[in-house]
């Protein structure tokens, strides 16, 4: 297969998030290694390697303490940028940790006036948001937990955090702005625990807002993995709730600090099953990446580029699962159990329920099916390994 067959095109609708790129390689034992890119610079890689968008923070573009006119310039600079290369602004979001302002939390410092200044801090990138045209507002509650449990009462948190996305989503509304949010979910790191850590956790957490519709969920394979936990599953469990609005795609060694590494690069079973997940169910959000280069790499363009063919490659193996005759049958198979009761459980009567309890089943019968898994399995191996 000729490299250019997976060369990037804009229907594939990658994104990276600037500060990917941005990412000097510094860790907590050691400096930086590479120097920080100006953000046009980075936008206008991605533009020119095909890539649909870019995803920000408000301090990648406009420094912290900029003044009014020094903001207006540099989103002035940043749309004509934005036209000229045919890219777009996919998602924004907040910087909420950097400052030591926020170094006990940003919504759930125990500090009205931190949580008051961080909240006002979002209006402004809402305001920056909404101008450049952004669609999907994303939240990573990156300072939003605790190392002593002793100093707050997470009851109280999750209060403080409702608080001020229920404030945020009513100031989207009145200035008629047609922006979506999106919770990040992340067990640990920067703290020793972070608030809502999972998928379920934020979906529970959204279904109490005043405003649910407007929020969704943006799953990092990362910090699934660091928690544990099943990207697929994690990822599918947004995408069953209709939250699924936004993903960032990586990957990372489970149960370990957080890696940050390229998409595909630890588990290639994982990225497959990712890709399958998001292809066979045409989520059409855009496949943003969060990752960042080895503190080895001089720049970042091999990392941005290595992402989006993995995932390509990808998304042509899902096409041969789709269409390998040996699978399909098997999964034929798998799934051709009783094809009568399929509908079982559909509808609720009384009718139903009468006669389902006077079912009888044949336990053994049904315990002794085969379920042919491990040539499943081998043959999702061969095709990951290239020889089916
Ligand atoms: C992390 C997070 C962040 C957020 C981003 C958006 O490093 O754990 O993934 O990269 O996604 O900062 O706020
Ligand atoms: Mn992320």
């Amino acid at each position: 297969m000729p490299s250019s067959a997976y060369a990037p095109t804009k229907a594939d609708k990658f994104a990276f998030g600037i500060w990917c790129l941005q990412n000097r390689g510094r860790d907590p034992f050691g400096d930086q290694t590479r120097p920080e890119l100006p953000a046009l610079e980075c936008i206008r890689g991605l533009a020119e390697r095909l890539c649909y968008g870019f995803e920000f923070h408000d301090n990648d573009i406009v420094p912290l303490g900029a003044s009014a006119a020094q903001r207006d310039q540099i989103v002035r600079d940043l749309k004509k940028a934005i036209d000229d290369w045919g890219i777009r602004p996919t998602m924004a979001t907040t910087n909420l940790f950097y400052h030591p302002v926020f170094k006990d939390g940003a919504f759930t410092s125990t500090d009205p006036a931190i949580r008051a200044y961080a909240t006002q801090k979002v209006m402004h990138c809402l305001d920056l948001a909404a101008e450049l045209g952004t669609e999907v507002f994303v939240f990573w509650g990156g300072r939003e937990g605790v190392e002593v449990d002793a100093s707050k009462d997470p009851v109280s948190a999750a209060g403080w955090f409702r608080d001020a996305l229920n404030f945020l989503c009513e100031y989207v509304l009145s200035q008629g702005y047609g922006l979506k949010f999106s919770l990040e979910p992340k067990p640990n790191e920067p703290r020793g625990d972070l608030y809502l850590p999972t998928v379920g956790s934020m979906l529970a957490f959204i279904a109490t807002l005043d405003h649910p519709e407007m929020v969704g969920v943006n799953p990092e394979t990362a910090h699934i993995k660091m928690a544990g936990l099943n990207p697929y599953h994690e990822f599918a469990q947004a995408l069953d709730a209709g939250k699924l609005l936004d993903v960032h795609l990586n990957g990372q060694k489970p149960l370990r600090f957080d890696q940050d590494l390229s998409f595909g690069s630890d588990d290639l079973k994982e990225a497959f099953f990712t890709t399958k997940l998001l292809t066979d169910h045409r989520y059409e959000g855009t496949i943003g990446f969060d990752a960042h280069p080895y503190r080895t790499e001089a720049d970042p363009w091999d990392f941005v580029e290595r992402n989006m063919r993995t995932y390509k490659i990808m998304k042509e193996k899902v096409q041969k699962f789709n269409e390998c005759r040996e699978i399909q049958d098997l999964l034929k198979e798998i799934h051709g159990a009783n094809p009568e009761l399929g509908g079982m459980l559909t509808k609720y009567s009384v009718d139903q329920a009468r006669k389902l309890k006077e079912m009888n089943f044949d336990v053994n019968a049904l315990a002794a099916r085969r379920l042919p898994y491990e040539r499943l399995d081998q043959l999702v191996t061969e095709l990951l390994l290239g020889v089916l």
